[in-house]
């Protein structure tokens, strides 16, 4: 067991600077109005730094220092690109465990998950699009003997991207290594609530990347997220976050008539099969697993499998299990290794889920653990705890309907395949699921039946950077990761060549 000492303390992996200008055309660039905003550690409640409050003039400033870089950075070779993609990983991976503490403090999540997930996933991000790009071939098509198409893939330009606060490194990177392996310059905005760990990663990396090609503007939505997200002057824009919030960069995107790609809300369904209790083997120990995966990054995921659906048969038995299960996650100080769950990263976030953990007692869902904000005492008294909470209902009330982005799980029985899938389905939203069944038939009609982006057969919660990311119905547009990431940073050029010599 490790305990890292909170930034900034005696012994401390690293420290934040007590103020973050925005990061524009390669250095620190003050915000135009002067103003700024404190930004707090859910970890303990206090302030440990403030950062930019930025408006509609920062933006230009980031997208002059954007355009000035676009034009060389598109031009660069592919090997080139590749290889500051790969000295970017490099350069991660010397730090992992100051940007792992840098990201547990401003977020609240706890230490063993950004040591081990958060910041080695962006690490192989970075890795895994340096060599797509190098692998990325053209296309010819043969119009006729004398008459060539060739398909050039171009980037797009400069693009704007707009990131949320559950995983500050990982949502950049997801962002970035694709537009930047394209050869697209990028101004980008965080979440207000965790906006310096990427100012703290530009600290360590910026160095590395030609001026202007990333550019970091920090402040709130729609004072610095709407004037990128409108902009004429970008060519494209990625968001994640909220799915009302989705709808309104939409709409700006329409009016410059710029591709979009949308990372939204989810209300993920874990489906547990009869048979995952036919014998007490590692099988069922992985199912168990599986059920309390709800409560990873404090449920604040866009797959959280916030729905647990469990067949008849096995209802009882399997939730006893499970519940003992969950009763035993460990809730403590994020910077502990031993802890396993964390602080919600801000204290809207923490009301809401107390909203909601009160909105599923009204209506009438039981509580079989948790149920109540978590007072963790000492040091972390200020910090936004919630306990693992439990709830058992059904599909209809809103705790099961409507995104809670907390540690909450609503759990409801099924009686067969066929009401599995229509309570799966019985949902706006289509970004994850889960099946689990040691019956492979079973397993891979669920996994085509359920209407998401992402189903997980007898596992969940894994990121590969080469699986493709994305929504179903009200949970976005578009794709992350995998290769075909990068169609979504291009644009093609098609140069139609006739080689014959005599008149046609
Ligand atoms: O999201 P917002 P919030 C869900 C989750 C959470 C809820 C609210 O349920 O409880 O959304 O979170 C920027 N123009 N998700 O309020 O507002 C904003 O500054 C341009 C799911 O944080 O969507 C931030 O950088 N930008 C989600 C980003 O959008 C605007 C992850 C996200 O903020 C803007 C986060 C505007 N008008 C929350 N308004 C997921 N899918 O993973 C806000 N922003």
């Amino acid at each position: 067991m490790t305990v890292y000492a909170k930034p900034g303390t005696e012994g401390s992996v690293m420290s934040f600077q007590s103020r973050y200008d925005n990061w524009i055309g390669g250095r620190w660039v003050p915000p135009v109005k002067g103003q700024y905003f404190e930004n707090p550690s859910p970890v303990d409640g206090q302030t440990f730094c403030e950062i930019a409050r930025s408006t509609a003039e920062d933006i230009d400033l980031a997208l002059d220092a954007a355009h000035a870089a676009a034009p060389a950075w598109g031009k660069t070779s592919v090997a080139e690109r590749a290889l500051i993609l790969h000295r970017i990983a490099d350069r991660m991976e010397e730090n992992l465990e100051k940007i792992a503490v840098a990201e547990c403090w401003e977020n609240g999540k706890a230490v063993r998950e950004t040591l081990a997930a958060d910041i080695p996933l962006a690490i192989d991000h970075f890795r895994y699009f340096a060599g797509a790009i190098r692998a990325q071939e053209g296309g010819i098509s043969e119009i006729d003997k004398d008459t060539v198409a060739y398909h050039f893939h171009e980037p797009l330009g400069v693009v704007g991207q707009i990131i949320p606060w559950n995983f500050p490194i990982l949502m950049a990177t997801w962002k970035l290594a694709p537009a930047l392996a394209a050869g697209n310059a990028v101004v980008i905005k965080p979440a207000e609530q965790t906006p310096s760990s990427i100012l703290y990663l530009m600290s360590l990396i910026g160095d590395l990347l030609p001026d202007g090609v990333v550019n970091i503007v920090n402040g709130f939505g729609v004072e610095a997220g709407k004037p990128l997200a409108s902009s004429n002057r970008i060519r494209k824009i990625a968001f994640t976050g909220e799915t009302t919030t989705g709808r309104l960069i939409m709409q700006y995107a329409t009016e410059n008539l710029i591709p979009v790609t949308l990372e939204l809300g989810g209300k993920s369904p874990n489906l547990f099969f009869d048979d995952v209790m036919a014998a007490d083997d590692g099988f069922l120990d992985r199912s168990l697993e599986g059920f309390s995966m709800f409560a990873l990054n404090q449920g604040e995921v866009c797959t959280c499998p916030s729905r647990a659906l469990i067949q008849g048969g096995i209802y009882d038995d399997f939730l006893e299990k499970a519940v003992a299960r969950v009763k035993a996650i460990k809730q403590g100080n994020p910077l502990d290794t031993d802890t396993m769950m964390g602080a919600q990263a801000s204290s809207d976030q923490w009301e809401k889920i107390k909203s909601y953990l009160a909105i599923g007692k009204d209506e009438g869902a039981k509580v079989l653990t948790g149920g109540e904000p978590a007072d963790l005492g000492g040091d972390l008294s200020g910090g936004f705890y919630i306990q693992p909470t439990v709830f058992a209902g059904d599909n209809k009330m809103r705790i099961f309907q409507e995104e809670i982005f907390g540690p909450v799980l609503a759990v409801a029985p099924f009686a067969d395949y066929d009401e599995a899938i229509s309570i799966a389905n019985d949902t706006l939203y289509g970004l994850g699921a889960g099946v689990w069944s040691r019956n492979g038939a079973v397993a891979y009609r669920a996994g085509r039946d359920i209407q998401a982006g992402r189903v997980w057969t007898n596992t969940y919660h894994d990121y590969p950077a080469h699986a493709a990311f994305g929504g179903y119905k009200q949970s976005g547009v578009g794709r992350e990761n995998h290769l075909m990431m990068l169609g979504h940073y291009q644009q093609t050029k098609n140069l139609l060549v006739g080689y014959a010599q005599e008149a046609k």
